[in-house]
């Protein structure tokens, strides 16, 4: 049996690299009933009749759900300047979600050419200032940036549809020819073009590009674990009177309190208690 790795799924057709190049698979029945194999699973594959197929999916180090794919060492948060408007609503759930999943967030804000400089700016300290990473992108703009992040790494895109997540690894790398579509004038928003994930060799790593989420679910969380994952807030772990403190009426809080001095970014904080709301909607 030979190792390899999982960069397509189209219903029982798998495509895995595999000793340096790409083959199609097929999953044994018994395999599907139980772990399904994902993009991104390390799985074992031997030859049977003629035929590739897979017989065991190796442990997973993580798993994202949207989008659904294992083994990865960071996500980027694309969101566009403009068209669609920025939001920063939508950035921080992403965050949460995928800090959820202890996957580092790396925030990408793409047509970074449709606004002004100063617009930009602002954007960029909301986040760089609350100590996360933060890339520029744009047609306007060289990807050595973002060349230098992806390089060595599984990555995956996450961010709404018609934000530009395949027009980026176009602009990468010209030879991969990704769909992209205009974004719809009258509703404001992407078409939804790329419509499967699927794991790209560029700029010396992995990247999967993935369709744009139109919904994001906050079902099924761990409150407490929620609370300790937020990105904001770990420097001040432990710090708050009470062990499983979720920030928000109890006394004693340091994350309540850094937030009123502006050590905490208030605009996450409150997008953090919407999502504690959420969760506990969910699990109602
Ligand atoms: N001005 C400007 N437009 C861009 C840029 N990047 C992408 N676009 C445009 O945005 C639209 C959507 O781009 P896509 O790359 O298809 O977006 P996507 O995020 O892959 O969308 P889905 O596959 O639907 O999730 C296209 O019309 C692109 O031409 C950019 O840097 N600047
Ligand atoms: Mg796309
Ligand atoms: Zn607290």
């Amino acid at each position: 049996m030979k190792k390899a790795l999982i960069t397509r799924v189209v219903s029982n057709r798998y495509t895995v690299f595999i000793e340096g190049e790409f083959e199609v698979a097929t999953a044994m029945g018994k395999l599907r009933l139980g772990q399904k194999p994902i993009v991104g699973d390390y799985v074992m594959v031997e030859t049977l009749e003629n035929r590739l197929v897979i017989q065991e999916v190796l442990e997973r180090k993580n798993q994202l759900i949207r989008p659904l794919i294992a083994n990865i060492d960071q996500a980027l948060i694309v969101m566009s300047a403009m068209e669609p408007e920025f939001s920063y609503t939508l950035v921080d759930r992403l965050i949460f979600l995928i800090s959820y999943e202890s996957i580092e967030p790396v925030i990408v804000i793409s047509k970074a050419d449709l606004v002004s400089d100063e617009a930009l700016q602002e954007i960029v300290d909301e986040y760089e200032k609350s100590g996360y990473r933060v890339v520029k992108t744009g047609i306007t703009l060289p990807t050595s940036g973002l060349e230098s992040i992806l390089k060595d790494k599984v990555s995956v895109l996450s961010g709404q549809s018609g934000v530009g997540k395949s027009s980026l690894l176009n602009r990468i790398d010209a030879n991969l020819e990704l769909n992209t579509q205009e974004i719809s004038k009258a509703l404001g928003r992407g078409k939804h073009t790329t419509r499967h994930n699927q794991l790209y060799r560029i700029a010396d790593g992995w990247i999967a590009d993935t369709p744009g989420f139109s919904s994001l679910s906050f079902a099924n969380l761990d409150l407490i674990d929620f609370s300790q994952r937020i990105p904001d807030f770990v420097p001040y772990e432990g710090q708050c009177k009470y062990r499983d403190c979720l920030h928000i009426h109890e006394p004693g809080c340091t994350i309540k309190q850094k937030v009123e001095e502006k050590a905490i970014s208030l605009k996450r904080y409150q997008h953090y208690v919407d999502c504690v709301s959420l969760i506990r909607e969910g699990s109602r």
